[in-house]
């Protein structure tokens, strides 16, 4: 039985960066992408689900490079006007951008679930990977301040990560279920490796984990998990992570998010920046460029992963 299978855990910038050379470097039938939906939120009446939509974006060569998240080439006529009219302008959502929450808001009003939206989406912009919501439960990743408890999108884009975090909590968590396509290919024995990509671990794997039995279900597929840091000299390549980790107490740093993935990873690859931190890592270390500015970047980084990962189930 060939093991062939590529599951990805992905959040939404920097693991889309990856999920993006994998389905460069795999066939589409090979890959099957998680998305993280703890950022998930309602907002002037839709259903905005923003990690899968940078994967889907980035996946079709819609995305806008610049931002790393929406879409390229974008109008902001609906902002313009709905700012007019009084409504919420913190979230930017351009016209082009608007029409995927829209028919995704309407598509789950009938009844659909987050999969089969996302499913039909993927092929109507032409993308043969498969990419999935880790569930078609709810699970809201919501943050505690100074001030109490914030939406993440409330935390992340209006107050921009201003406040200090104390805690986290991903809402629903506990009562979801993996999605069906990520338990039927973590079973299927033909799991050549999971992949989780540099997302930050805190806001965007670990909702992905704290599901009941996914934790489980990949270590039972009995393929390689490897991981990326997505922490390069101490510093995220972009967004929060580091303040975060370390608002929580937690070591801002590439063996820091390593320890937070605990005995889940059997490889794990960080920059040449870190090769300190090599010592202080119980997975099986590799050295890479891990920073992924071209496309090119992103294409031998996941052979790289590939590569560790074929190696690691050598060794076992
Ligand atoms: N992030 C921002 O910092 N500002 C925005 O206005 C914004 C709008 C937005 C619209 C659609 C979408 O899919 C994502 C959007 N994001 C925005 C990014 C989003 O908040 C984050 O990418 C994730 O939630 C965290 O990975």
């Amino acid at each position: 039985m060939s093991k062939r299978l590529v599951v990805a855990l992905s959040g939404g910038v920097g693991g889309a960066k990856l999920a993006l050379g994998l389905s460069r470097v795999l066939s589409a039938h090979e890959l099957l992408v998680v998305a993280n939906t703890g950022d998930d939120f309602e907002h002037l009446g839709l259903s905005i689900s923003p990690d899968l939509d940078t994967l889907t974006y980035v996946l079709a060569g819609l995305d806008n490079t610049v931002t790393g998240w929406g879409r390229r080439d974008e109008t902001w006529s609906f902002m313009e006007s709905i700012v007019a009219l009084g409504g919420d302008g913190w979230f930017r959502l351009g016209d082009r951008d608007l029409a995927l929450h829209v028919e995704r808001t309407r598509r789950l009003r009938l009844g659909q679930t987050l999969s089969e939206v996302t499913a039909d989406i993927c092929t109507r912009l032409g993308i043969g990977v498969r990419v999935v919501p880790m569930s078609d439960d709810r699970v809201r990743t919501r943050v505690r301040g100074d001030a109490g408890w914030m939406d993440f999108q409330d935390y992340f884009v209006r107050q921009q990560c201003r406040p200090v975090v104390h805690e986290l909590t991903f809402e629903g968590a506990a009562l979801a279920r993996p999605q069906a396509d990520i338990t039927a290919v973590l079973r299927s024995g033909q799991v050549r490796a999971v992949i989780v990509c540099p997302s930050n671990p805190i806001i965007s794997i670990e909702p992905i984990l704290a599901i009941p039995g996914m934790r489980e279900a990949i270590k039972a597929s009995g393929a390689p998990v490897v991981a990326v840091s997505p922490i390069i000299g101490g510093q995220a390549v972009k967004g929060p992570t580091a303040k975060m980790m370390r608002e929580l107490g937690l070591e801002a740093s590439a063996a820091g998010v390593a320890g937070r993935y605990g005995d889940l990873l059997d490889g794990y690859i960080i920059d040449h920046a870190d090769a300190d931190a090599i010592s202080k890592i119980g997975a099986r270390v590799m050295l890479a460029k891990t920073l992924m500015t071209s496309l090119h970047d992103r294409e031998t980084l996941a052979l790289v992963t590939l590569d560790v990962a074929d190696m690691l189930a050598l060794l076992r």
